[in-house]
């Protein structure tokens, strides 16, 4: 397979299609959608849904490509075994987390609140990650499945950018994989965070990882 490059930041990204993974982070109801966890934590919700059209078209060109597609929600079990005091009882939600509400108990594992967005929704043969933190790797099985498939790069989308998703590219970026994530298919509900964390990845060199417009993603695979 040769190898493909990408007009990233800070500097050029080079990447082979059967060595990659996209990892498309917590695109859940429980997030994006009116009456979940995000809200209930006194956020707009409406931010995270601009970049759903940004997400779906990099989900498409990698499904194009046939490049492995990870998603992850983040959940806990019912009995809440897997959600520590010290998570669930933080500040003053309106709910928390294991409380019901309109898309059923918050952040548990088989509630509506769960569910990928329809529009967004995995496909057969993608895999999806339940993860109990913020990052992916933690009690998960994602180490494995990465070097069973031989992946050696990491392309990341999803909310929000300054949790679920700078936490992961930073675990992965200890492991040792080449991280990318997608500067437009990536939101929080704060502005200053989102930028700050970009920042953050870019600087000294590609500290955490590299980023990318998903044109300039896209554009790079012909697709
Ligand atoms: C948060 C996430 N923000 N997916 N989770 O609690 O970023």
């Amino acid at each position: 397979m040769n190898e493909l490059m990408i007009q990233a930041r800070p500097h050029i990204f080079n990447f082979q299609t059967d060595a990659s993974a996209l990892i498309v982070i917590d695109m859940q109801r429980d997030f994006i959608d009116s009456g979940g966890f995000g809200e209930s934590l006194g956020n707009d919700v409406s931010r995270l849904q601009k970049i759903i059209p940004t997400v779906k078209q990099l989900i498409s060109g990698f499904r194009d490509a046939g490049i492995t597609i990870i998603h992850t929600r983040e959940c806990h079990l019912p009995d809440l075994s897997d959600c520590p005091d010290a998570k669930r009882y933080r500040g003053s939600p309106g709910l928390r987390i294991g409380d019901s509400g309109p898309m059923g108990r918050l952040l548990v594992k088989g509630e509506p609140g769960v569910e990928i967005i329809p529009a967004l929704a995995p496909i057969p043969g993608e895999k999806v990650i339940d993860k109990p933190g913020k990052g992916a790797f933690y009690q998960t099985d994602l180490e494995g499945f990465l070097q069973d498939q031989h992946i050696e790069t990491l392309f990341f989308a999803g909310v929000t950018t300054e949790v679920c998703v700078q936490t992961t590219m930073r675990e992965a970026n200890d492991r040792g994989y080449f991280c990318l994530l997608a500067r437009d298919a990536t939101e929080s509900y704060f502005d200053a965070f989102k930028q700050t964390t970009i920042d953050m990845i870019e600087a000294q060199g590609a500290i955490v990882g590299w980023t990318a417009t998903v044109d300039d993603i896209l554009a790079s695979l012909h697709v």
